[in-house]
């Protein structure tokens, strides 16, 4: 008889303990966790004199933005889970997941890990501007691409 009660004790506390984190809002919790990659500036969709000088700043979130490493060899490294740097691509759109972003081809590297850079005297006439985030070996990965596009007007001249 005691040790049936003692039983029932436990999992009446067991019950309490896993209802109390379904209850917590765990559906929320995981979108916000959800790893993204975007513009800090400039805004989607903004205006810019061919004059001005135009900074390019990213973001992340929920992923971790790394150099790759000094020394890093694709040929015989394995590129680092769960972590890349910054591609900025001028007129490519987003690529694929698993594809490795090429060099040149309108894509800009960041594997230093920086996350600015400039545009100048920049031609007159729409631009589409893609970050995206590769790893170690310039891998894209999911769900981690964006794409905006701004207008270059004639300036002052
Ligand atoms: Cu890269």
């Amino acid at each position: 008889m005691g040790v049936s009660g003692l039983v029932g004790l436990v999992l009446v506390a067991g019950l309490g303990a896993h209802g109390g984190a379904a209850a917590s809002s765990g559906n929320v919790a995981a979108a916000q966790d959800a790893p993204r990659v975007f513009f800090v500036t400039p805004a989607d969709g903004s205006r810019h004199s061919g004059d001005d000088v135009i900074e390019i700043e990213f973001g992340a979130e929920n992923y971790p933005i790394s150099a790759i490493p000094e020394g890093f060899d694709p040929e015989t490294d394995t590129p680092r889970a769960g972590m890349g740097h910054y591609h900025l691509g001028y007129d490519t759109g987003c690529l694929p997941v698993g594809e490795i972003i090429p060099e040149g081809q309108g894509w800009q590297h960041f594997g230093d890990g920086s996350n600015t850079t400039m545009l100048e005297n920049a031609p007159a006439r729409t631009y589409s501007l893609t970050v995206q985030i590769g790893d170690d070996e310039h891998r894209t990965q999911e769900g981690l691409c964006t794409t905006i596009s701004i207008e270059v007007t004639g300036g002052g001249q």
